[in-house]
């Protein structure tokens, strides 16, 4: 166990339905603390390199007029294996597979409107904190 620093993305959706006080709720209530945040708006550039392993998709263009289509609130959250444990908080991408009490599983429309984003690893956690808070 060991104290982690992970890259947390509130989707565009999630402002837009003024969600972010419940999903920071659950965030905090978990244990975890945001350490910094800031809203900021996505383009295309940007998108391909967060996404990279997804641009060839059939999906990828609606994913990104998803992700530009308002600002997102970009955060820095520390705790206790807070990257592993803000994954299993989120729930997993397929829509069908998020339960109930899960962030996606109570909020996501569908897998592409997931409310939320959450590095998926220690070492993508890195790269993402370095790309969104230059
Ligand atoms: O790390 P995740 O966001 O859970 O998942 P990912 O890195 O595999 O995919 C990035 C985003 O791309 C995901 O949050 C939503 C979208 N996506 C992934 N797989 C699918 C998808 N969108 C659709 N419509 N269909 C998919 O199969």
């Amino acid at each position: 166990m060991a104290i982690e620093r992970t890259y947390i993305m509130l989707k565009p959706d999630c402002l837009q339905r003024g969600l972010i006080g419940e999903v920071i709720s659950r965030i905090e209530r978990r244990g975890y603390q945001i350490i910094e945040a800031k809203t900021m708006m996505l383009d295309e550039p940007i998108l391909r390199e967060h996404y990279a392993h997804i641009t060839d998709k059939p999906f990828f263009p609606e994913t990104v007029r998803y992700m530009t289509s308002g600002p997102v609130l970009a955060m820095i959250v520390e705790g206790e294996s807070a990257v592993e444990g803000m994954r299993l908080l989120m729930g997993p991408t397929k829509f069908g597979d998020a339960k109930p009490g899960t962030i996606r599983g109570d909020y996501a429309f569908d897998t592409t409107h997931n409310i939320i984003h959450g590095s998926d690893s220690l070492e993508n956690a890195e790269i993402e904190i370095k790309r969104f808070f230059k």
